[in-house]
């Protein structure tokens, strides 16, 4: 299998962690490459149309976007339901939490994109404030919740735990630990697991 990736992106993190997690890594190449919606990279876009990592060429050749969907690809082959329980309330609540995630990289990434690549006399403060308004009630959310997780690692624990090592990496002096005291107590305990540890962002 091949992944088209990039070194600060949590969402080709979240596969790179699954597939660690999953016993397949050594059957991953890994295709660093570089994005900004600026800048579509046109090579990228002949594997994923919407010109975003990660993707995936799957075993049998066909590619496969967005996480979601391939982190669940790479669960089914490792077996299935091993990063996602198989049903019920923990599948939902399994699928909640990974949308939470998703939801506060999208947001802090839009923040990312507004302040790193658009001229500065085009921002829009009120923009930039509305997508810091859903990172932090984001965030509140998982505190509230996060004091329940235990030992538990699931695919929304895993992209939980990628959303925050971005906004250490992108925003360091973001200061989401504060007032957060369950969720930054989770989030260094996870981050000793090998999956974590191996993949931590790079520029
Ligand atoms: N929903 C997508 C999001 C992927 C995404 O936003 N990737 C970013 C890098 S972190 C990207 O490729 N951005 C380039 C662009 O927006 O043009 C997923 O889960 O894979």
């Amino acid at each position: 299998m091949k992944l088209w990736h990039s070194g600060p992106s949590p969402f080709a993190r979240k596969v790179r962690i699954c597939a660690i997690e999953l016993g397949l890594a050594a059957r991953i190449e890994e295709i660093a490459v570089t994005v900004a919606p600026s800048k579509p990279n046109l090579e990228l876009a002949r594997r994923n149309p919407l010109i975003k990592v990660p993707a995936l060429e799957a075993e049998d050749g066909s590619v496969l976007y967005d996480s979601r969907v391939i982190c669940e690809y790479l669960d089914a082959l490792a077996g299935g339901n091993r990063l996602y329980p198989a049903a019920g309330a923990a599948r939902w609540d399994a699928l909640r939490r990974q949308a939470l995630g998703d939801g506060v990289m999208d947001a802090g990434i839009l923040r990312r994109y507004e302040l790193a690549l658009r001229p500065e006399a085009l921002r829009w403060a009120d923009w930039l404030a509305g997508q810091q308004a859903k990172v932090d009630h984001g965030l509140d959310a998982a505190e509230r919740e996060a004091g329940g997780w235990g030992e538990a690692f699931d695919i929304g624990h895993l992209t939980l735990a990628c959303a925050l090592g971005w906004l250490d990496f992108r925003f360091p002096d973001s200061g989401w630990r504060n007032a957060r005291p369950q969720l930054g107590a989770w989030y260094a305990r996870v981050s000793a697991r090998p999956s974590l540890a191996q993949t931590t962002p790079s520029a």
